[in-house]
């Protein structure tokens, strides 16, 4: 049989079968229908002869790994978040490297303040009171919480994501916003929502409420450990719908165990799947399966566009969301 003159590629997890065909149009195929999770050495074996890669965030794509496959010209996530991908490394390869911005902005940002105001009025803590059956009577100071409208929301990392949570706080809970990012926001994004710039540590002492929403990398690695947490009123709550590795677990067990903050609420953790037993046992911890981006019009979108960056990038066209545009256009390694 002829070989295929077809790029190959793999489709490291199951994703839709829609996508998967849409792929099959232009490129030979390896997918992963079973799901099964690849480990490093099953992903540099399949990766052989492949020019492209769909991956989600459980695939770490390093030198060492760009290196052992050498035909790849593309990776492409399945996420905006891309710190499992070193892109620097990529570059210095001619590999393209992508992710899917824009797409799940409101989706996350609807879990961000569904997480908020779980772990603000208590409702996962709630639910299992009462599933325990340990709810008898109503008493004036039941599961009594700090408010969510009115109060001061404290974002850290203002990009898309943290700017519709902003929107939904201000517009929504008439709160006040203050938010910490490398870079101010442009005063028409500030405006509309009275949105204020402050140092990190006034963030961490003058919000009611702080989301976590930056990237995730070595200089972000903690950036929420017991010093923060110390600054923090001791009736706050944290929401983190970045990554895990963005708070220190075991500080933020200690203080929400000793009543140094109210309370928190997790979509995202450092080990993920596997859960800090700390924070498991922590009735005022609200804790999601990083879900923020799973609403199926979204998580189809993030495919699409997952999708697309790959054949544009091996179909010579520029992908939509390139990370590193300088490598645009190189053909050989
Ligand atoms: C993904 C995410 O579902 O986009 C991100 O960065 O964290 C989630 O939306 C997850 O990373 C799967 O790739």
């Amino acid at each position: 049989m002829a070989a295929s003159s077809q790029p190959h590629v793999l489709v490291a997890r199951r994703i839709f079968p829609q996508v998967v065909e849409r792929l099959r149009e232009c490129f030979e195929v390896d997918d992963n229908p079973t799901d099964t999770i690849l480990e490093r050495s099953q992903l540099v074996e399949r990766l052989q002869g492949k020019a492209g890669a769909f991956i989600t965030a459980s695939e770490r794509i390093d030198a060492a790994l760009l290196d052992a496959c050498p035909d790849l010209r593309a990776v492409c996530n399945m996420a905006v978040g891309f710190n499992n991908i070193d892109v620097q490394a990529c570059s210095a390869r001619g590999v393209m490297a992508t992710n899917t911005p824009g797409v799940l902005t409101e989706t996350t940002a609807d879990l961000g303040f569904a997480l908020l105001m779980a772990a603000a009025r208590r409702i996962t803590e709630g639910e299992r009171y009462l599933r325990q059956g340990r709810w008898t009577r109503w008493t004036y100071d039941m599961f009594i919480a700090p408010d969510v409208h009115g109060s001061t929301l404290g974002i850290l990392g203002m990009g898309r994501i943290g700017q519709a949570i902003a929107r939904r706080g201000a517009l929504g809970f008439g709160m006040k916003v203050i938010y910490h990012n490398r870079t101010r926001l442009a005063p028409d994004l500030e405006a509309p929502l009275a949105a204020r710039w402050v140092e990190k540590t006034t963030l961490l002492r003058e919000c009611d409420h702080l989301v976590l929403v930056l990237p995730y990398s070595d200089q972000t690695h903690h950036a929420i450990g017991a010093a923060e947490l110390a600054l923090m009123k001791p009736a706050a709550t944290l929401t983190n719908i970045g990554r895990g590795g963005l708070v220190d677990e075991d500080a933020l067990a200690a203080a929400l165990q000793a009543g140094r903050l109210a309370a928190a609420g997790l979509d995202v953790f450092e080990g993920e799947p596997h859960i800090n037993p700390k924070l498991m046992a922590l009735p005022n911890a609200a804790l999601t399966p990083h879900i923020g981006s799973a609403s199926l019009r979204t998580r189809r979108a993030m495919a699409d566009l997952a999708a697309a960056n790959l054949i544009a990038a091996l179909c010579g066209q520029r992908p939509p969301s390139l990370l590193n545009p300088e490598v645009f256009g190189l053909h050989s390694r």
